[in-house]
């Protein structure tokens, strides 16, 4: 059957459009060029990042052979069968192939069967038996909308940046992480160094990797769990032994308590900042919220929301809506002189 002609509408406004395509191109490109140094799971640093990118290009493969044979089929019976000159009525039509219908039963499953074996194996490769006893384990516990970092047999707790030793000539420790949520689910992911597994309330799942080169990797929570999901990223920071035996250290140590910043560190003690948040060496023992015993150690603020500034700190302690809003940080309502003298307090503990 023919379909009536339709001539296509010229618009007015074609070249608004276009431009935007090619400028949204060019945005895509950009963020596709910077993501890929970081966020790509195309430069993987770990054998588990390195086992997803080959399954990824494997199935990438297979299912591009697929498309090759199904559009060179149509491109061709299209052509081939197509209405000649003179031809007015349909050529005729033919119900039923036995040989046809079993081959596009089998093709498909067998195809499955393949890409079912080569996930299994990624998966175990991925997953392996279980992580070496001499592991560095490190709990890591989503929040609403942060990571806290639990490294239970080094004694210390951090808050969105990861800091592990990382691989040395002689000497490629394990990193073994136990992932757990202080309320929804919540994923794991760095993509250079593995793949997302869930933090599921109430349980405890397991990843682990071979330490990767000295660096710093991106990663991002990779499940939705509520408003500022896209601003609960992490870092994770790759150290020589010695500079995470030097980092270790620091971190153990008691907050700073400099007499200069006494008024600060009264008001910190005095507001209810300390329900909610943990400052080592003082009263402040809360744990709804990051640890701030160092908080100067990390280079951003709120889960990589913006950088750890003296502008942004106070910015954040003014009112944390402006910098995440949503976010489970209360506006506390304080007065200037507050914000002024908690910031110099915080900005001492290195
Ligand atoms: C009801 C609990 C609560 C109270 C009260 C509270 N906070 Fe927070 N605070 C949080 C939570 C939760 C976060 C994490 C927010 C996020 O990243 O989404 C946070 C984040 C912070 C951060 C950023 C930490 C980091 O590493 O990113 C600072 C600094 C901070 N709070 C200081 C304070 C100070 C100072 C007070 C008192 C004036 C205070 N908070 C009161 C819950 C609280
Ligand atoms: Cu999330």
């Amino acid at each position: 059957m023919l379909l009536p002609r339709v001539e296509p509408k010229r618009s007015a406004h074609g070249w608004t459009s276009r431009v935007a395509l090619v400028g949204w191109g060019v945005l895509l490109a950009g963020n596709v060029a910077a993501a890929a140094e970081d966020l790509s799971v195309f430069s993987p640093a770990t054998r588990p990042a390195s086992s997803i990118r080959d399954l990824f290009f494997l199935v990438l493969g297979i299912a591009g052979v697929i498309l090759l044979i199904v559009e060179g089929l149509i491109f061709y019976c299209a052509y081939r069968f197509r209405q000649r000159r003179g031809e007015k009525s349909e050529p005729p039509q033919i119900y039923g192939s036995t040989p046809i219908e079993v081959a596009w039963t089998v093709a498909p499953l067998l195809t499955v069967f393949v890409l079912f074996l080569v996930v299994v194996r990624s998966v175990t490769e991925v997953r392996g038996e279980s992580p070496p006893a001499d592991s560095l384990r490190v709990i890591a516990i989503g929040h609403q909308w942060w990571w806290e970092f639990v490294y239970p047999d080094l004694g210390i707790r951090t808050a969105n940046e990861l800091y592990i030793p990382c691989r040395e000539e002689g000497s490629t420790p394990t990193i073994a992480l136990e992932l757990q949520s202080a309320d929804v689910i919540h994923s794991f992911w760095v993509p250079r160094l593995g793949g997302k597994t869930d933090h599921i309330p109430g349980r405890t799942n397991r990843m682990w990797f071979d330490a990767p080169e000295r660096g710093a990797y991106h990663g991002q929570c990779a499940e939705y769990c509520g408003t500022q999901h896209a601003n609960m990223k992490l870092l994770v920071v790759a150290e020589s032994a010695e500079e995470f035996r030097l980092w270790h250290e620091q971190e153990r140590r008691e907050a700073n308590h400099e007499a200069a910043v006494d008024a600060g560190r009264e008001r910190f003690l005095a507001l209810n900042c300390i329900n909610c948040h943990t400052i080592r060496g003082t009263a402040a023992a809360g744990t709804v919220g990051p640890d701030l015993t160092h908080l100067m150690a990390r280079r951003t603020l709120a889960a990589g929301a913006c950088v750890n500034d003296h502008e942004h700190l106070t910015q954040w302690l003014a009112d944390p809506d402006a910098i995440k809003p949503g976010s489970e940080m209360p506006n506390l309502h304080l007065s200037r002189q507050d914000v002024d003298l908690i910031v110099a307090y915080l900005s001492t503990l290195h």
